[in-house]
Order: C-alpha cells, then sequence, then structure tokens
C-alpha cells in the first residue's frame, strides 16, 4: 500500500492578469517548485502517480449553489475587463479565462485522491492544487479560492462510500470559513482550523473565526478553531495544541477518514502567515494524523506563498506519509502565553462537548474578551502604523536536512525457537562486542543473569542499539527473559555515550532502580496502576490509572496529555518501550503507542517484551514496520479520580516541563514573547 501524488502542470496555467498588490502571491509558481522538489529529492519517484480529473458538475453541486456554478462557468469567454467586474464581487480572489477548468482539476483531484484511498490502491496521499479550496463559499469565491476541493472531497466520501465520520485538519495559517459554513451543523464531519486571527484584525476578519464558534444544532462541538492572536507561533506552540486539544478529540471523534487542509502559509518565511514554525514540523504533524482512520488521509494543497518554505514543507509531509523516520525536533522551546491562552480558550468552549477535555480550565478571564470589545469601539479608526521590521520573505532559516532512512527498518532479538516475524529481519550479531564493554556487562549483571543466553541476548541488544545510533537500522524488538534486566543493561551502554538521551516508556506495575533516573540521561515515563506520586522526580513520571493500563481512555489522556509532550521536550535520541508482564494494555492501545512514539528519535525505538509475553510480538513487529494501527474504538469519559491526580501531577511539573502547560497561570511562567 503506497502514497499517491497527484499533480498537473495544468493547474500552472493561470495567473494573475492586472495588478493588485493582495493577489500577486498567488503564482503558478508555486505548484511548479512543490513538485520539482519532490522530484529532485527522489520523492515523486517513490509515490504513486494518480491522474488528475476533472470535477463533475454534480460533484460540485455537493457544496455549492447551481447560481455561483453558472456564473464562473462563464468565465472562460470573458474579456480582461469583464473578468475583473466579476473578481470584484468577491474578496481577495481573481479570475483567468482558465480558472474554471483548473478549479474543476482541483476538484477532481481531490475527489481522485479520495477514490483511490477509499478503494484501498494507495494507503494516503496528497493532491498538489491550484485553485486552492478552503476560503470558497457556497454561492461566493474567496482568497484565491474557487471550489472548496476539501469540503466537496467529503460530502462525497458520505454520499459514495456511506463514510460515517469524517476529520478536517486545517494547518493552513488562515480560517477556512468555506468549510466550517459548509458543516456546522453536521455532527459527520469535525472540522479543526488554527489560523492568524489577531483578535480580528487578520484577514478575513470574520467574528465567528474565533474559538467560541464551536458549531451549530446537531453539529455543536464538531467545530473547533484556535485562532492566533499573536505572530511568530512555533513549532512548540503548534504541537501543544495537537497533543492538548486536537489529538484528544480526535481520537475521542474515531474518524474513518482524515482529510487535510494542507496549507503551509503556517511555515516559517510565509508573507502571509508571518509564523515561525520549521518546515519539519509537517512531518510531525502528518504523522500524528496518520494513525487514525486506519490510517486513511488525504492532504490537499491549500496556501502557501513563501516558495522556498513551501516546496520544504511540502517535501516533509510526502516524506512522512511515505513513511520515513521523522527529523528530530531539538530545541523546543515553551509554548508563548499568547498561544497557551488561545489553547485554554479552546479547550474551554469545548469541555462540553468531549469527555477528553471534560477536565479543561475555564477560559483565562477578561484579557481576550477585552481586547475584541476594544477592537469593536475603534472599528474606524486606522490601524497603527507598525514599526519597521524585517520582511518574513527575509527570515533566513536553515534548510532541513536528508532525511536518513536506515537500510533496515525493524531487527528482532529472539530466542531461536521463536519465530522471527515476517518483515522483521533477526539480528544475530556478526560483530564482537567491545572487551570493555563486555566486562562492565559482566560486572553489572552477572549476578543478575542466570544463563549464558541470556548473555548472549544482552550482548545482541547493545549491538543493536549500537547499529541505531549508526543509522543502519532504524527500530528493534527483543523478547527477554526479564525486562527490567534487560532494560538496566541497555540503559547503562546508552548513557554512557556523551549526547544520548533515553526516554524509557514502561508500561505495567513493577519497580524501576531508582538511580536509573537521576541524571537527566534517562527520562522513565512509567504508566501502571500503583500509585508512585511520592517516588516522582524531574526524570521519573509516574503515571497511574485505577484500572491499569487496559483502560483505554485513561491510556490514550495520558499519551497525548503527557507523554507527546514530555517526548517532545526532551527529544531523546532512543526510545526504549518496555512492556511489564501482564500490562493489560490492549492490542490497539498498543498499535497506538508504538505508531506515536516513532515521533522521537528519529524512529528510533527498542521494544522489550518478556518470554511469556511473545503473543505481542507479531503485532509489535508489524507497527514498527509501519503499518498503520487499526482504529480504537470510540472513546468513553476517562474516570475522574484518575483525571484530578494526573491533573495535580501536570501542575507539579509544569515548572520543569513546558510542553505540559495548558493554563495560563502566574506562577507558569512561559516565554512573554512570541
Ligand atoms: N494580508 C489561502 O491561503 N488576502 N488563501 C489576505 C491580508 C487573502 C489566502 C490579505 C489571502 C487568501 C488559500
Ligand atoms: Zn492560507
Amino acid at each position: 500500500m503506497g502514497t499517491a501524488l497527484i499533480y498537473d502542470v495544468e493547474m500552472t496555467r493561470y495567473k494573475l492578469l492586472w495588478v493588485d498588490p493582495v493577489c500577486k502571491i498567488e503564482v503558478p509558481e508555486r505548484l511548479t517548485v512543490s513538485h520539482e522538489a519532490l522530484v529532485r529529492s527522489g520523492l515523486a519517484d517513490r509515490c504513486i502517480s494518480v491522474p488528475v480529473r476533472e470535477a463533475t458538475e454534480v460533484e460540485i453541486l455537493l457544496v455549492h449553489s447551481e447560481e455561483y456554478l453558472e456564473a464562473v462557468k462563464k468565465t472562460p469567454y470573458m474579456t480582461l475587463e469583464d473578468l475583473k467586474e466579476f473578481t470584484l464581487q468577491y474578496g481577495d480572489v481573481y479570475f483567468h479565462p482558465n480558472i474554471y477548468h483548473c478549479a474543476k482539476l482541483a476538484a477532481g483531484s481531490a475527489l481522485h485522491l479520495l477514490d483511490s484511498v477509499m478503494t484501498g490502491k494507495v494507503r494516503n496521499g496528497m493532491a498538489l492544487v491550484r485553485p486552492p479550496g478552503h476560503h470558497s463559499m457556497h454561492n461566493a469565491a474567496n482568497g484565491f479560492c474557487v471550489f472548496n476541493n476539501v469540503a466537496i472531497a467529503a460530502r462525497y466520501a458520505k454520499q459514495k462510500y456511506g463514510v460515517k465520520r469524517i476529520l478536517i485538519v486545517d494547518w493552513d495559517v488562515h480560517h477556512g470559513q468555506g468549510v466550517q459554513y459548509c458543516f456546522e451543523d453536521d455532527p459527520s464531519v469535525l472540522y479543526f482550523s488554527w489560523h492568524r486571527y489577531e483578535h480580528q484584525k487578520f484577514w478575513p476578519n470574520l467574528r465567528e473565526s474565533d474559538y467560541d464558534s464551536v458549531g451549530k444544532d446537531n453539529g455543536a462541538g464538531f467545530n473547533i478553531n484556535v485562532p492566533w492572536n499573536k505572530v511568530g507561533m512555533t513549532n512548540s506552540d503548534y504541537l501543544s495544541v495537537f497533543c492538548h486539544i486536537l489529538l484528544p478529540v480526535a481520537y475521542e471523534f474515531c474518524p474513518d477518514l482524515v482529510l487535510v487542509c494542507a496549507g503551509f502559509d503556517s511555515a516559517i518565511g510565509d508573507p502571509e502567515g508571518k509564523m515561525c514554525a520549521t518546515p519539519d514540523i509537517f512531518a510531525h504533524l502528518t504523522h500524528l494524523l496518520m494513525n487514525l482512520a486506519g490510517g486513511k488521509l488525504c492532504a490537499v494543497l491549500e496556501g502557501g506563498y513563501n516558495l522556498t518554505s513551501l516546496a520544504q514543507s511540502v517535501c516533509q509531509t510526502v516524506q512522512t506519509l511515505l513513511g520515513d523516520p521523522l527529523p528530530r525536533l531539538s530545541n523546543l522551546s515553551a509554548p508563548c502565553i499568547s498561544a497557551i491562552e488561545s489553547l485554554q480558550c479552546a479547550r474551554s468552549a469545548h469541555r462540553r462537548y468531549w469527555s477528553s477535555l471534560n477536565h479543561a480550565a475555564d477560559a483565562p478571564t477578561s484579557e481576550i474578551s477585552t481586547k475584541r470589545a476594544k477592537l469593536a469601539e475603534k472599528e474606524d479608526e486606522r490601524p497603527e502604523i507598525e514599526e519597521e521590521e524585517k520582511s518574513p520573505e527575509e527570515e533566513v532559516w536553515p534548510e532541513p536536512p536528508k532525511r536518513i532512512s536506515p537500510t533496515i527498518r525493524s531487527a528482532s532479538v529472539l530466542p531461536d525457537d521463536v519465530v522471527c516475524p515476517e518483515g522483521c529481519q533477526r539480528y544475530s550479531s556478526s560483530e564482537d562486542l567491545n572487551p570493555l564493554v563486555l566486562s562492565k556487562l559482566k560486572e553489572n549483571f552477572l549476578e543478575d543473569v542466570d544463563d549464558s543466553d541470556a548473555f548472549t541476548a544482552f550482548s545482541k541488544l547493545i549491538t543493536l542499539i549500537e547499529k541505531m545510533a549508526k543509522d543502519e537500522i532504524c527500530n528493534g524488538l527483543a523478547l527477554v527473559r526479564n525486562v527490567t534486566t534487560a532494560m538496566m543493561c541497555v540503559i547503562q551502554h546508552s548513557a554512557a555515550a556523551p549526547g544520548n538521551r533515553v526516554l524509557v516508556v514502561c508500561v505495567g506495575n513493577g519497580t524501576i532502580p531508582s538511580r536509573i533516573t537521576k541524571d537527566g540521561k534517562t527520562l522513565v515515563v512509567h504508566i501502571s496502576s500503583e500509585d508512585r506520586w511520592e517516588e516522582r522526580s524531574k526524570y521519573y513520571i509516574p503515571l497511574c490509572l485505577k484500572k491499569g493500563c487496559g483502560d483505554t481512555s485513561g491510556f490514550v489522556h495520558i499519551v497525548f496529555g503527557f507523554l507527546l509532550p514530555l517526548g517532545y521536550e526532551y527529544d531523546p535520541s532512543l526510545v526504549l518501550l518496555v512492556r511489564m508482564p501482564d500490562s493489560g494494555v490492549c492490542d490497539g492501545v498498543w498499535q497506538q503507542l508504538i505508531g506515536l512514539l516513532q515521533s522521537f528519535a528519529q524512529g528510533h525505538t527498542l521494544v522489550l517484551i518478556q518470554e511469556e509475553e511473545k503473543a505481542f510480538l507479531d503485532l509489535t513487529a508489524s507497527t514498527l514496520l509501519g503499518n498503520p494501527a487499526p482504529p480504537l474504538e470510540q472513546l468513553q469519559a476517562p474516570f475522574t479520580d484518575d483525571v484530578e491526580a494526573l491533573e495535580r501531577l501536570r501542575h507539579r511539573l509544569q515548572a520543569d516541563w513546558k510542553l505540559l502547560q495548558t493554563t495560563v497561570s502566574p506562577e507558569s511562567g512561559g516565554a512573554d514573547e512570541c
């Protein structure tokens, strides 16, 4: 199952024919540079090329009015003067004799991509299209958009394939008001958008782009807006919103299909967005959505006006869809106060609709609404003249380094009598272990190790992680006699090398020797049913679920609310996932966990499983190999006691771990300036 790529040069064949400073950024080169970057990097060749087609009138009418379609249909025959005149009735858009044709191709591309994913010809894919779609409405073109490509695809998916729940993630920097209007009262489509807002001062300046537009009637709760009230938002701000709002709600919603309004004007260097998130963030945003809906994801291009930033972001997205290991996001800062304010507002507006947000705090008092009120008073005033600053196009950032893809994806260390899972390579070290390492191993683990078999296994584990460090192997799994000893052995070796950091995720009950958690070279996140609150420290984080790891909602709550933010902030060089015996974690949750942990350490994950639990081997291997986890069932509310205890823990930890913050509080002290 591959990744589809849709592109056709025909969609570059329209452009602005008169002078208009607002529209001049929407150029044909947006498509050519994106496509050329995919070709140059070899990514295009690895995709399954899907041809474009025109959307039919019936399909366009799924979203647009007959009147509007008839009007657009006439544009190919208009004179320049007529086109200018026609354009004037809409906001921030231009027409061209060939744009109607391209708009039909753009919508048709989204539909063809959707067909390829729904029929199982491909797992996922991306369509590079012009014109974009998310601003266009039932009766109107708007914001460079003619037909609403993604909205049409969503209606089509419901109608043709009977898809029950669709998640639309709009990471473009503008609010896709066209999509919001289309599905406002429809609970089968969950629309999420973050967007530059600046208390309604930024285009399209709509009251209904704010966090309190949650959807209407039956659709209440199914429209999520996260307005950015400042420019300069960073990777941390974006991740924080994914971890603390979008992902918990998305998993609770449990979509059958994910559509992405993939605009890249939310990346650094863009003249419209003026944000500071780097192109590699899109690798992560994409990956975090790829374990929903059994991996069925269609990304459709929207905005993106800095050609360099756009091309890099498109490559990051496609490479992730192809399943390559993710880049590390180093030096994440604390989310800025304005971002946390927006997060807190959106969470509080949605807490009554989503049990995963039920515990969210109230919106921060007055400040934000006061700003809006002040703005309304001053409506007639001319905006203040801003001080001279360097234009965002001049912003410089390093080109994302080439992503590494070890030749061996998954290796296994198994007892001889255990069959190696398909696609995995049984690891039998050809190299002898460094004698120094060997003696250290003996010295430290001899008394724990009862026989030479186990000792051989440990030596293999060590050479395996050395090969991971050299990027010869991406990930691994091992069936061991005693997970705790194996864990200690790996940690001792790995943490000895300078610059290494190991994120240890322990699932299930058991005791973790406290000596490993002192120096910051390991961060242990321990999910169990035992209350180890007393033992907590900066580097030992016990997360307790009363009913144990079999509690799916509780577990998912912990993964998004704690594990992902901690992992991103810690930025490990290796992830060690330890499944304690009888952990009770169910198959689906286990697969999701493994999939999500591949966000870290360039996918260098080592999974340790105790011999008695060898039934989990195949499942583990399949996920490490990059197969999408099956969707979890729609989630129930996590237990109140658990959630309350966890929120108390969050409060204690957020001074050390800034990405855990979900509220603005005097003592939280996030970075003031974005
Ligand atoms: N500087 C898309 O990204 N102009 N459309 C805003 C404020 C309209 C953007 C003017 C921008 C439309 C798909
Ligand atoms: Zn945009």
